[in-house]
């Protein structure tokens, strides 16, 4: 199981939000076919461990079958696996954990019973659970994952303080007094200059497995001050085919209209959340964002905020399974706050930035009990910068078959 384990979790950033499957298939002690599931929309793992034998010339009729997910036995992009594997002649299923579908939960697992096939679920019951939680969750509930993410220094700090950003013009002028120094050391100066980026905490490794992330989502949402100061363009590059929907939250509809999201709404979609007062008050601000190609999503806000839980039930509506929050600091505290964050994902950069950089990741939480604990904690390196992912106590519950 191990095994199909490690195969599924290649399909990771290929298969979303449908779930990443392994397969193996093992007879007489030998394994005779392995396959996962590798794209979105493409063969299950079932099918391609059982053409995997076909390939090697081994007829799986009396084998057992190992699979990290309950077998579908309904008809979706794809046939049912249940029947492949009854036609096949399998004689043992041993899933690692059932499918909460509602096209699922436990059907397939009684339909492969009903032919005959010794069938069991509850190996490497955790492990498999964890590594499709967004998945499970969203089956389960309808409602979807999310998960923060944010680059900080070693003191925590997440972006230089907002009077002292540097901007393009400022590395131009720096870059224009260094070469009049006229110094041996100026052309490397000045490249340091160029390359430093102050929107860039993490290092490129980091960023790259960041964008990584972005393939696995259906959705990135932003706070509007993170569009003001950093103008993102939140695709995830390369694309490889997935255009996550790019949200902004933008109670008092502050978005400046030549920011680089909206430029780019008609290539990737851009949905901006704000206040219903607001979008009262600016309909010849809502005109124009409409003209660019994006969509505006009035919600109810109290105390200056948008109601989030709100704004998640539409998201799911849309088939937005995974949602991904990048900030900045006041967005991530309020779905700290509001207990609607999964998983926590933080690039730690071997940096102290100091009292210059003043914007911390987030407001009081309200008192050492009300402290956020990470569980199932994994750790990663990308050069000097380290990764590290976490599920709160809420992405827990999601995962824990004890609930059900
Ligand atoms: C996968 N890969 O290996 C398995 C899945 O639309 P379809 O036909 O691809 O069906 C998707 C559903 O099939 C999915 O939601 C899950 O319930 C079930 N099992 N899905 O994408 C697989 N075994
Ligand atoms: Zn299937």
């Amino acid at each position: 199981m191990r095994m199909a384990l490690r195969l599924a979790n290649r399909g990771i950033g290929s298969v979303e939000p449908n779930p990443a499957v392994g397969c193996i298939i093992v007879k007489d002690g030998r394994i005779i076919g392995k396959g996962w599931h590798k794209k979105f929309g493409g063969p299950h793992a079932e099918i391609n461990a059982l053409q995997n034998c076909k390939t090697l010339g081994v007829n799986p009729r009396g084998a057992t079958m190992y699979v990290s997910l309950e077998p579908c036995c309904h008809y979706g992009k794809t046939p049912p696996c249940t029947e492949a594997i009854i036609a096949a002649g399998i004689a043992k299923v041993v899933a690692a954990t059932i499918d909460p579908s509602p096209h699922a939960n436990g059907a397939g697992m009684r339909q492969l019973r009903e032919a005959g096939i010794e069938a069991r679920t509850g190996v490497c019951e955790t492990e498999a659970r964890l590594l499709n939680a967004p998945f499970i969750k969203f089956a389960a509930t309808g409602k979807c994952w999310v998960i923060l993410k944010w680059a900080q220094s070693i003191d925590g700090k997440v972006a230089y303080a907002r009077g002292s950003l540097f901007t393009a013009e400022h590395a131009e002028s720096a870059e224009k007094e260094l070469l009049k120094l006229d110094l041996d050391s100026a052309s490397s100066a000045v490249s340091a200059v160029k390359s430093f980026n102050p929107r860039w905490i993490s290092n490129e490794p980091s960023r790259k497995d960041a964008h990584k992330l972005r393939r696995r989502v259906q959705g990135i949402l932003v706070g509007v001050n993170t569009v003001i100061a950093d103008d993102p363009l939140l695709t995830a590059r390369p694309a490889r085919g997935k255009k996550p929907i790019r949200i902004v939250l933008d109670t008092h509809l502050r978005i400046p209209l030549t920011c680089q999201l909206l430029n780019t709404a008609r290539k990737v979609p851009v949905l901006i959340v704000a206040s219903e007062a607001a979008v009262k008050a600016n309909l010849e601000k809502t005109d124009k964002i409409a003209q660019q190609g994006a969509e505006l999503l009035p919600v109810r806000a109290s105390e200056g905020r948008c109601d989030i839980e709100f704004l998640l039930e539409e998201l799911a509506k849309r088939g937005v399974a995974q949602l991904l929050v990048e900030g900045g600091p006041t967005v991530l505290t309020s779905f700290l706050k509001a207990q609607l964050a999964d998983e926590i994902c933080v690039y730690v950069t071997a940096k102290i930035l100091g009292s210059q950089s003043s914007l911390g990741v987030s407001e009081p939480m309200g008192g050492l009990g009300a402290a956020v604990s990470l569980h199932y904690i994994d750790v990663k390196r990308f050069g000097d910068d380290i990764r590290l992912t976490g599920l709160t106590e809420g992405g827990l519950r999601q995962i824990s078959t004890a609930r059900r």
